[in-house]
C-alpha cells in the first residue's frame, strides 16, 4: 500500500509556564522548559497530498494561497519527511482554522502540529508521537506541545550540538486530572505588532532581564508542574500569571511590548475579582489578549464580568482536551 494523502486535526495550546527564548544552536530549541494546556473545541484541519504533477509545494490556508516565508517554513518541515521517506514529490497542503484568526490563540501551534501529523502519515512513515512532536517543534516550538492533548511539557533544548538531537514534548497529565476553563478575552481584532520569533530574538539579544528570565523560567515551570499534579488550582493560577508577567517584563525591558490598554485593565480587574473570592488568573502570549484561567464552577459567574470590562471585544470559553488525530488516509494499492 502506498499512502498519498492524509487529513489531520490538531488543537491550539496555551502555555501556563511560558517558553520565550531559544538556545544558541541550530534546530529551534527552547531556552526554558514550558508547560501548556491543549484546548478542545477549536481546531486546525489539514489535508496534505503528495502530487507528482507539482513542481513546488502549494499551501492554501482558509481558501487563500500562501507564499513567501510561511510557505518556506512548511516546505522545510515537509522536506524532512520527504528525505526520511526517500522521495522528492511536492505536496499540496490545504489547511483551515475553525477558530477566529486574531483571537489570540496561536494558530502556529495547531497549524504545524496538524501539518507534521498529516505529512508523516501521507508519506507512509510510522513515527512515534515523540518523533512527530520533535518535527513540529523544529518548525514552531509551541507546535511540539499540540501533538498531545491535556497538560503537556516541553523541556529546554541542549546547550550545545549540531541540531540533530531529538527534543519532544511529553504529556504530564490528562485534561481530566486538572479541571479548568480558559476564557479568552479578545481585546483587538487584527494581526499582532511583533511576530513572536522576532520578539524573542530581540529579547535574547538586548534585554537586561533575559538571563534572570531564563533562571526564573526553570523554577517557575517546576513549581507549576508540582502544583498541577497536586491539583492546587490557586497555586497553578498564581504561577501561570507570574510566568506570563516575568516573560513580558523581560521583553518590555528592551521595548518589545504586546500589551494594549485593555490588557492591563483586565489584569487589574482580575486582582479585584480575586479580592472578592473568585479564583481567576490571567496569562498573556505574544499579543494583547488575556486568557483567564478559572475553576469550571466559577466560569458562568466570571465570563459575564470579563465581557463587561472596557476594551474586551468578545470572549471565547475553552476547555482542556484536544488530542490530535488523523481523520482520513488515502492510499493506492
Ligand atoms: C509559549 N509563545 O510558550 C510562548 C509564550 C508565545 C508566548 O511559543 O519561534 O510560535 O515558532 O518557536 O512557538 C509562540 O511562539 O515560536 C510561543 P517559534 P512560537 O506558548
Amino acid at each position: 500500500m502506498k499512502v498519498l494523502a492524509a487529513s489531520s486535526v490538531a488543537h491550539p495550546n496555551i502555555a501556563l509556564a511560558k517558553y520565550w527564548g531559544k538556545r544558541a544552536i541550530p534546530g529551534n530549541y527552547p531556552a526554558v522548559p514550558s508547560l501548556s494546556v491543549t484546548l478542545d473545541g477549536m481546531a486546525t484541519r489539514t489535508t496534505l497530498r503528495f502530487d507528482p504533477r507539482l513542481t513546488e509545494d502549494r499551501f492554501i490556508l482558509g481558501n487563500e494561497l500562501v507564499l513567501g516565508r510561511p510557505l518556506e517554513r512548511i516546505t522545510k518541515l515537509v522536506d524532512e519527511v520527504r528525505s526520511e521517506a526517500g522521495f522528492t514529490t511536492r505536496a499540496s497542503i490545504v489547511s483551515a482554522n475553525d477558530f477566529p484568526t486574531a483571537s489570540g490563540l496561536a494558530s502556529s501551534a495547531s497549524g504545524f502540529a496538524a501539518l507534521a501529523l498529516a505529512a508523516v502519515t501521507a508519506a507512509g512513515l510510522e513515527w512515534s508521537p515523540a518523533r512527530i512532536s520533535d518535527l513540529a517543534r523544529r518548525a514552531s516550538a509551541s507546535a511540539g506541545r499540540s501533538i498531545y492533548g491535556g497538560y503537556v511539557r516541553l523541556d529546554a533544548g541542549p546547550l550545545a550540538g549540531d541540531g540533530s538531537q531529538e527534543l519532544a514534548a511529553e504529556p504530564v497529565a490528562p485534561a481530566s486530572a486538572f479541571p479548568m476553563k480558559v476564557v479568552v478575552c479578545v481585546t483587538h481584532e487584527g494581526a499582532k505588532a511583533v511576530a513572536s520569533t522576532d520578539g524573542m530574538i530581540r529579547t535574547m539579544q538586548t534585554s537586561p532581564f533575559y538571563e534572570r528570565w531564563l533562571s526564573y523560567g526553570v523554577e517557575n515551570e517546576q513549581a507549576l508542574r508540582e502544583a498541577l499534579l497536586a491539583n492546587d488550582f490557586a497555586r497553578v493560577g498564581q504561577l501561570a500569571e507570574a510566568s506570563a508577567l516575568a516573560m513580558h517584563a523581560s521583553a518590555l525591558a528592551c521595548g518589545v511590548s504586546y500589551f494594549n490598554g485593555a490588557t492591563l485593565e483586565i489584569m487589574k480587574q482580575l486582582r479585584l475579582l480575586r479580592e472578592v473570592g473568585l479564583q481567576v488568573y490571567g496569562t498573556i502570549d505574544a499579543g494583547p489578549h488575556v486568557k483567564v484561567l478559572v475553576r469550571p464552577d466559577q466560569e458562568p459567574i466570571v465570563t459575564p464580568k470579563l465581557r463587561a470590562i472596557t476594551g474586551v471585544v468578545r470572549t471565547i470559553v475553552a476547555t482542556p482536551g484536544g488530542e490530535p488525530r488523523v481523520e482520513r488516509i488515502e492510499a493506492s494499492a
